[in-house]
């Protein structure tokens, strides 16, 4: 983007025409289908305003919770290995992620980068230039759609999605308001109320759009990037047009980004985001496939699988969620 563009006006947000929900006790505001805060939505509509896209930008995608730390910080590191070097090969001194979150590096668009007024300049980053956002496809800028940057989505099963979402945003509440009641949270996810949602129509959009185009969109499962994370991680970097030619080096990534080493990095155990003050700790927990089941009742259960089988039913897509 130029800095000129900086001083395009931001189109008119008229929030009290706008569907409202009521979400953890925060104004969610509907746009054409999905769910956002205030400051998200005109954040999206500057970034399809203003977001000039290079075709060798790297766009990754997702819905709230569902991996996208983890999808930082492997992309980073798969674009960024020829730094470190053949002899750097498990070493840490040249790692990127042992300095700052892997946020730092990989912004998420409508939370970090067009919440600014005006946004940095980011024309004056080197490519390829990686990006986030957690919008639903449909709400992506036309430029980012009509180009053929690569995009990656990562989806998670709905009830560890939900889970991890109540653990993280009752680190949003005081000790006062406490946790957040799991039923209430349960009911909204159940409606379609979210951050970004509804959950399911946002997964199927991006399912449907990687179908259409698999060359350019590579949708990847949180669940099997835990089952099988080196060959996942390869298949992402040949997919980034950045494949191994080591064995060893497939390794080192997929130990650099690890849950158990980010989560221990001094940068992650004490480090606050300048962007909405969370501690970075926050977006590393357990990392568990099936933790749902400290939370749902079995009535909960059995309600979100029909809701997932009904909502996934023709379209192809597995979302391990039994
Ligand atoms: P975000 O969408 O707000 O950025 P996101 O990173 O998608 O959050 O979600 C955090 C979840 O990913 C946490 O899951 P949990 O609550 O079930 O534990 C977090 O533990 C997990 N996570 C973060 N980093 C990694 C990683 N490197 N490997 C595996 N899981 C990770």
């Amino acid at each position: 983007m130029d800095s000129s563009e900086n001083d395009v006006a931001r189109p008119l947000l008229v929030l009290d025409q706008l569907p409202l929900e009521s979400y953890w006790d925060i104004p969610l505001y509907q746009w054409n289908g999905f769910w956002y805060r205030a400051y998200h939505l005109e954040a999206a509509l500057a970034l399809r305003s203003q977001f000039k896209v290079r075709p060798d930008d790297i766009i990754l995608a997702s819905p709230m919770k569902t991996g996208t730390t983890w999808l930082k910080a492997l992309a980073l590191s798969i674009m960024r290995r020829h730094c470190y070097g053949d002899e750097n090969i498990h070493r840490a001194d040249e790692d990127p992620l042992v300095k700052n979150h892997p946020a730092f590096y990989v912004q998420t668009l409508e939370v970090q980068v067009f919440t600014a007024k005006p946004p940095p300049d980011v024309s004056a980053m080197q490519s390829p230039r990686l990006f986030h956002t957690h919008l639903p496809y449909s709400e992506l800028p036309d430029s980012i759609k009509e180009s053929n940057c690569k995009i990656v989505y990562i989806a998670r099963n709905p009830k560890d999605t939900l889970v991890s979402t109540w653990h993280f945003l009752n680190h949003l509440r005081t000790s006062e308001q406490g946790p957040y009641p799991f039923e209430k949270a349960f009911e909204c996810f159940c409606k379609g109320v979210s951050h970004f949602g509804p959950f399911f129509e946002h997964v199927l959009q991006y399912w449907k759009e990687s179908l259409k185009n698999p060359e350019r969109i590579l949708f990847l499962k949180y669940e099997e990037l835990k089952r099988d994370t080196k060959g996942k991680v390869k298949e992402l970097a040949s997919f980034l047009g950045r494949p191994f030619a080591k064995e060893e080096e497939v390794e080192d990534v997929a130990w650099r980004c690890s849950l158990e080493r980010l989560k221990n990095l001094e940068v992650n155990k004490n480090g606050v985001d300048p962007w909405v003050g969370m501690r970075n700790s926050t977006f590393f927990r357990k990392g568990e496939v099936g933790d749902w089941k400290s939370m749902f009742t079995p009535e909960m259960r059995d309600k979100l699988d029909e809701i997932t089988r009904l909502k996934l039913e023709g379209s192809g897509l597995n979302l391990d969620y039994m």
